[in-house]
């Protein structure tokens, strides 16, 4: 076994009300688990057996034959990031900073940021993910991405907008659960620390 699921890095009533112990029961522990045992059970046999996680997204990114290894593998990865991406002393404002001035200098308020990052997060349609990411061009942009897929550039923050992120506390209510990520849960600590590694 080359793959392992990490813990949560709260304890898992820690999120409540927002995001309920049992969603993250689920969340972390079936459908987190379950991309990792599957990432080990496809990469077993083929040359990328012992190869680290951003090693297999690398390689089979793109590559037809490798899709499911590559659905499952990016998974695993998008799922640990977004962990880390909540904090029970999440949400509000964004402190004064470097990422602030970003923020400011790329949206104009921070109230326009969140609007254009809700606004990427419900208009995925079906499952995927909204990102904060820098572009190519060392930009601070908004996209969502489709199912396991990870946006080109360096990523900074995520949103799992998958049903079975949200559906056990806010059933259908997408929006609901982007504008409580945004007010109460997101990690904006994490979000400068890669933004200042980027
Ligand atoms: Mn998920």
């Amino acid at each position: 076994m080359t793959h392992h699921l990490p813990d949560l890095p709260f304890p898992k009533g820690a999120l409540e009300p927002h995001i309920s112990a049992r969603t993250l029961e689920f969340h972390h522990g079936k459908h987190h688990q379950a991309y990792v045992n599957k990432v080990n059970e496809l990469a077993q046999g083929t040359d990328l057996t012992n190869s680290s996680l951003e090693d297999i997204i690398q390689k089979t990114r793109g590559e037809t034959s490798m899709m499911p290894l590559f659905n499952n593998a990016a998974q695993v990865w998008n799922h640990t990031f977004f962990w880390h991406s909540l904090s029970a002393k999440g949400g509000g404002d964004v402190k004064e900073g470097p990422l602030r001035k970003e923020i400011l200098a790329a949206f104009g308020s921070v109230e326009a940021f969140k609007q254009a990052f809700h606004k990427a997060a419900i208009g995925q349609f079906g499952s995927g993910w909204a990102w904060v990411i820098l572009n190519r061009e060392g930009k601070l942009a908004i996209q969502s991405s489709a199912n396991a897929d990870i946006p080109d550039g360096h990523t900074l923050l995520t949103c799992d907008v998958w049903e079975h992120a949200y559906y056990l506390d806010y059933q259908n209510r997408r929006p609901d659960y982007v504008a409580t990520f945004l007010e109460h849960l997101v990690n904006w600590d994490f979000m400068e620390e890669n933004f200042r590694k980027a």
